[in-house]
Order: C-alpha cells, then structure tokens, then sequence
C-alpha cells in the first residue's frame, strides 16, 4: 500500500481536523524499515474534544484500519483513550502499550461501518494523557442496502434523491419511473438510467418452451433469466383490432425458467399466448 501525508481536511477530500504532529524516532519491533516512519509519526491531542479525520466518500460499507504504536510511554495506563467511528464508539479506554504488549511494539485494529451520509468521521478522544493515531486507512468493501429490496442506497440517491423507495416517485424495485417497460432493479443491473425512456438494457433471449393445458389452466412454460421480469399476456384473435391483456402478475425470473397460468384459459373458444421480458 502506499500512504498519503497526513493532511488537513477539505470539501470533497479527506484529512484530520485539530490535533497536533508528533513524532518520536524510536524503532518499532517487527516492522520492516520502509515502514518505520509511519509508526513514528502521530497525530495527537489531549483536549477534551479531540481530534479527528473525514472522509467524502461514497456511500457504502467500509474497512476502517487503524496503525498504532506506544512509542513514549513505558507502562500500562499512562496513555488512555476511546475511538468512535461515525458516532459509534468502536475502542474504550484503548491503553496501546497493553493491547500490544509492550513498548514499540505495532498494533492493527480493523473496524467494519457503514456510511449512509456521504462521509466516514474517525473520532479521537482522551481519557489519559494524548489520544493519538499513526496509520489510518479505509476502504469501500460493499454497499448499503437499507431497504434490502436489491438496490443499494447510492443507486437510488444518485436518481431519486432518496435511499428508501417510494411509491410517489416509483423509485420502489419493482416499479418502473420512466415507462420503458424495465423495472428500476433491471435498471440497476442492467446500468442503464432508471429515468429515461431510451436508456434501457437489450432483451434477453428466451423462448416459450412448453404450452400445455391442466385441468381447465393453460401452463406456459418459458426459459427465463434472474433479474428479469416475465409478464404472460393472451389475445383470443391474431391481428386486426385484437389486444394483448395481461394475465396474471408479473413474474421475477429463475435460472430454471417460470411456468405462468391462466386460470381458465382452457375454456371456450381458442386463444393465443404470449410472454413479455421486463
Ligand atoms: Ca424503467
Ligand atoms: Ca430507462
């Protein structure tokens, strides 16, 4: 990995706010020597509020990895203090020489959260002494699904303005905003724009495989593809003035294809079938 100077924080970037720079050049046990520097460099402060670093970022899940070293003091309880990680305290009277074992020893303390609101703040506070850091790194490892109906919360604010769907502005998965007849979850996977009509994703190829009536249902059966939706529709003339209705709801596709039925449809007179892909 390479690692960025540490720098004060700006509009759109990253960086720490307040605090102060340390440095104490002692050698740290078990490191390689390129990465000397980075242990015995710090930020700190023993003010009540602390310090800490933003991040504008994405919305998403993060890694958050913290490097420390106890390079000043020598015994356990001279240097206290906590970490909150967008509000939520992640360490609680972090005492480094003890987690580590020891003096000039390096310590790793990874962190999982999720950013909802477009930026990580890592907060240091003091108990005892400075609360300090060397190292802090953090990564994008999967995305927010608040509504868990299969399309992250940066996909929806990107186009809605919202995380959540809503029915007023058909932002939900299965609806579909700009009337092109894709849903907004094939929008997504698809990375086509959810709002407008002539931003869509190519049909997939399928078939109707088998039509087959049961009792007084007519079966059809047709291969299908996942994130994809199957509408059966039924016309009982071909051509002239004839209209395709839908017949029952509209089905989210299998890897091994969707029987859809009419009920009844094998009753009166002859009818035709078809299926559309969504
Ligand atoms: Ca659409
Ligand atoms: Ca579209």
């Amino acid at each position: 990995a390479t690692w960025l100077s540490d720098r004060p924080y700006s509009l759109g970037g990253f960086g720490y706010s307040t605090g102060a720079v340390g440095y104490v050049a002692n050698t740290i046990t078990g490191i390689c020597a390129s990465a000397q520097s980075l242990y015995q460099r710090e930020r700190y402060s023993a003010s009540a509020g602390g310090f800490y670093y933003q991040f504008d970022c994405p919305e998403g899940i993060y890694e958050t990895t913290l490097l420390e070293a106890e390079t000043y003091w020598s015994t356990v309880g001279q240097r206290v203090f906590n970490v909150f990680i967008q509000g939520r305290q992640v360490l609680t009277n972090l005492d480094i020489l003890a987690r580590a074992g020891g003096k000039n020893l390096p310590l790793t303390l990874v962190f999982t959260n999720a950013v909802t609101n477009a930026q990580l703040q890592v907060l240091f506070t003091p108990v005892v002494d400075n609360a300090r850091i060397s190292g802090l790194q953090v990564r994008k490892i999967g995305d927010v699904f608040s509504d868990a109906d299969g399309i992250p919360d940066w996909w929806r604010l990107a186009y809605f303005g919202h995380a959540l769907g809503q029915v007023g502005d058909n932002s939900r998965a299965a609806d579909d905003a700009d009337g092109d007849a894709v849903s907004n979850l094939t929008e997504f996977f698809s990375g086509t724009d959810p709002l407008s009509i002539s931003s869509r994703p190519t049909a997939p190829v399928f078939s109707i495989t088998q039509v087959a009536v049961a009792g007084t249902d007519v079966e059809v059966t047709c291969s299908t593809l996942t994130n994809w939706n199957y509408q059966l529709q039924r016309a009982d003339a071909l051509g002239g003035t004839s209209a395709w209705t839908n017949i029952g709801a509209l089905m989210s596709g299998t890897p091994t294809g969707l029987t859809l039925t009419d009920p009844a449809g094998a009753a009166g007179t002859a009818k035709f079938y078809r299926v559309q892909a969504r």
